[in-house]
């Protein structure tokens, strides 16, 4: 997998991926990851990459020229998949739509800034818009990272066990059950008996009843569907 990344502000988003996880995954070559800074496709001494919006209003507009430079200059060296715009008036990502883009090729994830986009990049360029939850950042950045932890965590070989992102919560729509280490008492705290039991079977019986209560309490919308 390939993702390009498209920002105004590449140090605000580099970080995540210099560490743990994500920094392996692109050492092992399971994922490139390439930062674009718009500023270096402007064409004025001024080097902008936003205006005023037309029809008045505050907060300004990223501008189309700079964007479809830089989205063009990408798409003549290879093809993509998805050209995935970060905005809070996205579809709301889950594991779901992480799983999907996890099998896909060549991805840009363009971060919206300001007020966003022109509108003529989203009819033009975007086929995927994204956000990642009912609350507005100041930036696609932050939430173009979450996108990028999501799914490059479930590329084969990036997580060490690789069976460990199919037991993550969410996966069967259901959110993990409790998990224990040493010590098997702990100021009194004593570990579910069950677990030392050898009995996998039952072990998994207890899981997912644990699972099922879990989420009932806490999530019970992710039962309807
Ligand atoms: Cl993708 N961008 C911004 N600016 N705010 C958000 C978001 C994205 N997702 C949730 N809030």
């Amino acid at each position: 997998m390939r993702i390009d990344i498209i920002t105004v502000l590449p140090e605000l988003i580099k970080s995540p991926f210099e560490a743990s996880i994500l920094k392996r995954a692109i050492e092992n070559k399971l994922v490139e990851v390439h930062f674009h800074n718009l500023r270096d496709y402007t064409t004025d001494n001024y080097k902008s990459v936003d205006d005023y919006q037309f029809g008045g209003g505050a907060g300004m507009v990223m501008m189309i020229e700079p964007i479809d430079k830089c989205i063009s200059e990408l798409k003549s060296q290879r093809a993509y998949d998805e050209v995935i715009y970060m905005t809070p008036d996205g579809t709301v990502f889950n594991q779901q739509i992480a799983n999907h883009l996890s099998l896909k090729g060549n991805l840009i994830i363009l971060c919206g800034h300001y007020k966003g986009v022109d509108q003529r990049v989203r009819d033009l360029f975007v086929t995927k818009e994204i956000s990642i939850g009912d609350y507005v950042l100041s930036g696609g950045e932050l939430a173009a990272a979450v996108l990028c932890d999501a799914i490059i965590r479930l590329i084969p070989g990036v997580l060490g066990n690789e069976t460990s992102a199919l037991t993550d919560s969410f996966q069967d729509n259901l959110l993990a059950p409790p998990i224990y280490t040493r010590p098997r008492e702990y100021k009194g705290m004593k570990v579910p008996e069950v677990l030392f039991s050898g009995n996998f079977p039952k072990i998994e019986k207890w899981r997912d009843e644990q699972s099922y209560q879990r989420t009932k309490e806490r999530r019970p919308d992710l039962l309807d569907d």
